[in-house]
């Protein structure tokens, strides 16, 4: 339906994994673009077997597009979405830059792909750490409402890009070797670390990425009454955030009962056996689609509330994964017009 569909971003980590899922999933298109920065520009790009030429991201680059998705820097995103708007290209952006703009919808498409319908242009994918905690969140919402959510979250270095992969391998080699290492990315050592801060102060001893999970979950609920108290850490882990989720719901949810609604969510899976030592582990979910959850049990502070595990691969669900979804939504709405 979207005759001209193009990638922006398409060198970068996300970028090479839509491109993949572009071609697994047999995303329909007549004529595809890659889009990149000066820098990577008039280099090539695999897709479908075959090597793509890379053009630079210019305002008329989006002349004869229909549909970019975006998976670029913040401050990059905030100047080439309008370009796209301007020239009627619907942008799914994976940035954050867009995401609380009132204007723009902010979708998972297991929770509220009717926001995606009034688009004006762009639809934003929420954040990483938002994606995985509100599809867990979605059933439980639906049979109880949930009002309130304590998270804390242990979050791969592969949410700070290749560099913060390079950096944890390298930096634990180091400090094995004993030999020092300056980091690239992170502001201490994230080898045999943890990091308890993710991006900048952003509000009252909350953290960026902290108040992201809050403001971003109430976005996409359409309901300010949630309440989130997150914590959000940087682990030694390559790939994959993992968090351990409380939720308190007005309406008492069982674990049993708890185990079935999550079950029967597209989009999760399920691994809970504590006795035999299953569990979502970050080594075990990286390369799939899925939101994993298990350690599920009554929390024993109050009275309705269920603690659990929740393991998502970042880069995926968190990331191309759901902007693809998104995409395919905007295939489906327009095929339906
Ligand atoms: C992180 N959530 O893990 C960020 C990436 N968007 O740093």
């Amino acid at each position: 339906v979207f005759e001209t569909i193009a990638i922006v971003g398409a060198t970068g980590a996300v970028g090479t994994l839509i491109r993949q899922m572009l071609a697994e999933r047999d995303f329909p298109y007549q004529r595809i673009k890659f889009l990149a920065s000066a820098r990577s520009a008039g280099t090539t790009v695999e897709f479908k077997g075959e090597k793509h030429p890379v053009e630079e991201l210019l305002p008329d680059a989006f002349n004869d597009i229909d549909l970019a998705i975006g998976s670029t820097p913040d401050e990059v995103a905030a100047e080439f979405c309008p370009w796209a708007v301007e020239r009627n290209c619907v942008v799914v952006d994976e940035s954050g830059y867009w995401r609380m703009d009132p204007k723009v919808p902010l979708v998972v498409p297991e929770i509220n792909p009717e926001a995606a319908l009034a688009h004006q242009g762009i639809i934003s994918s929420p954040n990483c750490s938002t994606t995985q905690m509100v599809l867990a969140m979605k059933p439980l919402h639906d049979a109880g409402k949930i009002r309130r959510v304590i998270v804390s979250t242990y979050q791969a270095t592969s949410g700070a890009g290749v560099a913060g992969q390079r950096d944890l391998e390298r930096g634990s080699r180091a400090f094995l070797d004993a030999e020092d290492y300056e980091y690239e990315t992170f502001a201490h050592p994230i080898a045999f670390n943890l990091i308890p801060q993710i991006g900048s102060h952003k509000h009252e001893g909350y953290t960026s990425e902290e108040m992201k999970m809050v403001y971003e979950t109430q976005k996409i609920f359409g309901d300010d009454s949630i309440k989130v108290c997150p914590t959000c850490v940087r682990v030694p882990v390559s790939n994959c955030h993992s968090e351990s989720i409380l939720v308190e719901t007005e309406k008492k949810i069982t674990v049993d009962q708890a185990r079935e609604l999550f079950a029967a969510t597209p989009g999760i899976k399920v691994v809970d056996d504590l006795p035999s030592g299953s569990y979502p582990m970050p080594k075990d979910c990286a390369g799939d689609d899925a939101t994993f959850i298990g350690r599920i049990r009554e929390d024993l502070s109050c009275d309705n509330g269920l603690a659990f595990w929740c393991v998502s691969d970042n880069l995926r669900k968190g990331a191309a994964t759901n902007a693809v979804q998104i995409a395919e939504l905007m295939v489906k709405n327009a095929a339906a017009v």
